[in-house]
């Protein structure tokens, strides 16, 4: 079988560019970005900048990238940094945090991604001669592992207050905060303007084949522009990788209300199945969150059996599945994939697989 034939619910970053993306990337007027002569960069950049409504912005290579260069021009070596504990930065980024950064990440548990303001307040640390200096606090926004939660505006506005009283800065890895917008209907701006800087990627739901955007003040982005070069990650003619975030922040935003209609009929069809339980009031945006433990076996036995059964997922600990819906993913693969999980949870219950 190959890939394109499984129903793929691992990621949205298997999305591919769409045809008016090829056709962008193929017509796009090109530079040297290193130089600040790509004029579609300089386009994307300008255009990121407005619809979050901050200063600046800065292409990048990737989310981990766009996160590593935030917190290193955010802060100084051998900081404190306040991160949510399930968060990607802290789960997923090979520890670039501490071996790139220099930096004492400090994670702070909570209910559903949205720090508690008295928590942040509690891992402020005074500033004493045993400590590092506390320069940082990061929210997640949506939040990967708590499924794709939202973190509204009046939550991101007490947890900046809690932050900016101790005079830290808030970052906001935002890497799926369109889909936070489309879920809350609210501007993007109105969750940006609590943070002082945030990034997004173009290469996820908004289907471009590469990229991500960094966006604050001026004098921030200056700062990362340099940091993003110390990384490697000062490209030429990256206008090839603006075109196609161009078309998405034009057309691809409000499609991603689709996504969500798709993962709620999942999340409810999954639901009904015996031995998997899916809290159906945490299915925000586009991800599932299958616990499977009423099957009594593996991630990787289940996971494996579905894939045989041609939908693939992942899993995000013991007995934690994801699945993650995007465009591709119509009504009829939903569907498709409702009976697969069906017919794998019930031959493992009853032992037969
Ligand atoms: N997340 C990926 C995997 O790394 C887990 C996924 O499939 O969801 N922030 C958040 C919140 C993310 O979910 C991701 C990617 C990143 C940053 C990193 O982006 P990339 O993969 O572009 O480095």
């Amino acid at each position: 079988m190959s890939i394109k034939e499984f129903i793929d619910l691992r990621s949205d970053t298997v999305t591919l560019p769409t045809e008016e993306m090829l056709e962008a990337i193929r017509n796009a007027e090109l530079g040297d970005d290193v130089l600040g002569e790509d004029p579609t960069v300089n386009r994307l950049e300008q255009m990121a900048a407005a619809k979050l409504g901050k200063e600046a912005a800065l292409l990048v290579t990737s989310g981990t990238q766009a996160n590593l260069v935030s917190l290193m021009s955010n802060t100084n070596r051998g900081e404190l940094v306040i991160l949510e504990s399930e968060s990607h930065m802290y789960w997923y980024e090979v520890g670039g945090i501490s071996s790139i950064a220099g930096l004492l990440p400090w994670p702070v548990r909570s209910k559903r991604g949205a720090l508690d303001p008295l928590d942040v307040e509690a891992a402020i640390r005074p500033r004493n001669i045993h400590f590092p200096e506390p320069a940082l606090v990061c929210v997640e926004n949506t939040h990967n592992r708590h499924g794709g939660a939202v973190v509204t505006p009046d939550e991101l506005r007490l947890i900046s207050e809690a932050a900016k009283g101790h005079g830290l800065r808030v970052y906001m890895d935002g890497a799926r905060i369109f889909n936070a917008a489309v879920a809350l209907k609210v501007d993007v701006k109105e969750l940006a303007k609590h943070v002082d800087n945030l990034m997004f990627c173009l290469s996820k739901g908004l289907s471009c084949p590469v990229g991500s955007v960094v966006v604050g003040t001026g004098e921030f982005i200056e700062k990362a522009r340099k940091v993003r070069k110390v990384l490697g990650g000062g490209m030429r003619q990256a206008g090839i990788i603006a075109a196609s975030g161009i078309i998405a922040l034009e057309k691809m935003i409000d499609r991603l209300e689709e996504d969500h209609v798709n993962a709620k009929r999942l999340a409810e069809g999954i639901a009904k199945v015996d031995g998997i339980v899916v809290d159906l009031e945490r299915v925000q945006t586009n991800m599932v969150v299958l616990d499977i433990s009423g099957l009594g076996v593996s991630d990787e036995r289940f996971l494996s059996r579905l894939g045989e059964n041609g939908v693939l997922a992942s899993t995000i600990g013991k007995n934690k599945v994801r699945m993650v819906t995007h465009r591709g993913i119509e009504k009829e693969h939903v569907e498709k994939a409702i009976v697969a999980v069906a017919i794998v949870a019930d031959e493992l219950r009853r032992g037969f697989a």
